[in-house]
């Protein structure tokens, strides 16, 4: 794998004190992986909202655009603008002014809605407007729950053959944007699906039986950080994938899964890798 110059990332997400997700796994990933994140949190939360309990929660309304306006006062480049988790029309609007603001950095968006066939607690009326930021996107993340909503699909649970797995990120690159769609359910395996460009390509790992909140975050924050070091989209997916099962293997199985994967252990691998 290629080695390449820090990147500085514009990484525009809520700032979850607890519970592995969000800016907590981008800053420490994106920092191992040898890049500069630039953390914009557009809210506060004690823990995400999956299964710790009713968090605290402190919006930061003026924030975002006032900081926007700094690193722009600054003379900053972003290299990259890369969005997860916002939960208030707002945010996606302050992710719109970036894109707006730094049209030559690299826009990726993770479009957090849901998992398991559910919208997240209360990201329902989101959806329009993630599929509007989508659009404006390089790239977009979604797992197979967040494609079907944003194609108006039904999800259903089922086991995918490879063609069908391509068909499903081969839809959003047409109407929607160039995507790489996660956990899919293949056999024994769980398969990303890539459709960007010409490329299209499938990743598969063996399937652990076993869900943690936030590694879809691990997955796209690693991704993002091999992409931004020259990896090819495959290759990225490729490392994002292998990194995941192997924080969820090293994750001890009688430990609260509520309170994510044991990531931290591995970032040195993160550092010397990809
Ligand atoms: O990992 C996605 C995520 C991020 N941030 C918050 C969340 C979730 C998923 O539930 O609640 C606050």
């Amino acid at each position: 794998m290629k080695q390449s110059a820090p990147k500085t990332i514009l990484c525009i997400h809520d700032l979850s004190g607890m519970g592995r997700c969000s800016l907590a796994v981008a800053a420490p990933v994106l920092a191992a992986m040898g890049h500069q994140p630039i953390l914009l949190p557009t809210a506060l939360l004690s823990t995400h909202t999956g299964g710790l309990g009713k968090p605290a929660i402190h919006n930061l309304p003026d924030y975002g655009e006032a900081a926007l306006q700094h690193y722009k006062e600054l003379g900053i480049e972003f290299d990259c603008i890369y969005s997860g988790y916002l939960a208030a029309p707002q945010d996606q609007q302050l992710v719109h002014k970036a894109f707006d603001l730094w049209p030559n950095a690299l826009k990726i968006v993770d479009p957090v809605l849901g998992d398991h066939g559910k919208f997240y607690s209360g990201m329902e009326s989101l959806l329009d407007g993630m599929r509007e930021l989508c659009r404006k996107a390089d790239l977009i993340l979604p797992n197979q729950t967040e494609a079907c909503l944003l194609l108006q699909q039904p999800y259903t649970e089922m086991d995918f053959e490879p063609e069908q797995a391509q068909q499903l990120a081969d839809a959003l690159s047409d109407t929607i944007q160039k995507a790489v769609v996660t956990g899919l359910p293949m056999g024994k395996h769980l398969a990303c699906a890539g459709s960007y460009g010409r490329e299209r390509f499938l990743v598969k790992r063996l399937r652990i039986n076993r869900n943690y909140p936030g590694t879809g975050d691990l997955f796209a924050s690693v991704l993002v950080g091999a992409l931004l070091r020259g990896n090819a989209l495959s290759a990225a997916v490729d490392a994002a994938a292998g990194f995941v099962a192997e924080a969820i293997n090293y994750t001890d199985p009688a430990a609260e899964p509520a309170l994510g994967v044991w990531f931290e252990p591995l970032l040195g691998r993160l550092c010397e890798r990809n």
